[in-house]
């Protein structure tokens, strides 16, 4: 397996970053996760220019162009020949000295992991997921906004912990004032009388390339759609509910905090969307040749 590394193309075995890098000293840097579908990085263009307005938000000079990093992305999938992959861009502040200050790191670390595609257990679609609300909260915008795909995740580790200790596998996390946020790594839609719903980013979510993705879909799927606050008592009375991830793509939520959403059952409109997404996963992207 070949790794992008500041410009080589490297083994796994050689992959290896300073300790004195910013972005394992301190969670500085921001980063993407990516997925390709037969030989299509979905989305590239979106995921990178989210990379980039992550980057500006903290003031981290991204050292290669747009088009470069495209280049980069695809480059490395083709040294690993993978058709589907799961690709992690990664840009850290770079090497420093045992202090925050940023302008001690003279470079950024620049690293590409594209890897086979781990897919969630089918059932889960078929089943539907149980999540649980979390004591943890949301980071609030005013302190590090969670449009900022940062390299700082603890505040959703903190959560997935949490979840887990509830037996259940995703967490839902209000934002500080107990409204519905988002899950530790995937948006969170409700639909509720032919009206898809999901938070605005202003209360503090990640605008998530999968979410955009389903707000565009609306539409085509005979649904209007709409960004609005969404309170617990919402979801609860919701006639279905999914959430959207570039890993787990839209996957069906049937109960929540022990309540039971519409019949325990994935919605037909939830379904549909599924279907409709996959359509679009063939379509819209980069294509490259092995
Ligand atoms: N919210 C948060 C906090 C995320 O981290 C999403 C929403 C969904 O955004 P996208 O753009 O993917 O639709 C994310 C994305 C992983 C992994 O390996 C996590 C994400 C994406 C890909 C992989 O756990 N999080």
């Amino acid at each position: 397996m070949k790794i992008y590394l500041n410009g080589k193309l490297v083994d796994k075995e050689d992959a290896k970053i300073s300790v004195y890098d910013h972005g394992l000293l301190y969670g500085d840097g921001v980063f993407e996760g990516i997925r390709s579908y037969d030989c299509l990085v979905f989305k590239l263009k979106e995921h990178i220019d989210r990379l980039y307005n992550s980057a500006q938000a903290i003031r981290l000079k991204i050292t290669l162009t747009k088009e470069e990093m495209i280049k980069a992305v695809i480059g490395t999938l083709k040294a690993n020949k993978l058709r589907d992959a799961y690709i992690r861009v990664v840009v850290t502040r770079g090497e420093g000295d045992l202090g925050l200050d940023p302008r001690k790191c003279k470079a950024p670390s620049i690293f590409i992991i594209t890897d086979k595609i781990v897919l969630y257990p089918k059932q889960l679609y078929e089943k539907g997921l149980s999540i649980v609300t979390v004591p943890t909260p949301r980071n609030i915008p005013e302190a590090l906004n969670p449009q900022i795909k940062s390299l700082n995740y603890l505040n959703n580790i903190l959560a997935k912990i949490e979840a887990i200790n509830f037996n259940v596998e995703e967490a839902l996390m209000l934002n500080k004032d107990g409204l519905v946020a988002e899950c530790t790594g995937d948006n969170i839609f409700m639909l509720k009388n032919h009206t898809l719903m999901t938070p605005p980013t202003a209360i503090g979510v990640l605008a998530g390339i999968t979410r955009q993705c389903v707000l565009d879909l609306a539409p085509k799927s005979g649904l209007n759609a709409e960004e609005k606050l969404i309170t617990r008592y919402d979801l609860f009375n919701a006639d279905e509910v999914f959430l959207t991830g570039t890993a787990a793509e839209i996957i069906p939520v049937v109960n929540i905090d022990g309540r039971t959403i519409c019949n325990g059952k994935p919605g037909k409109f939830t379904l549909n969307l599924i279907k409709e997404f996959r359509k679009v996963t063939k379509t819209q992207g980069v294509r490259y040749a092995l």
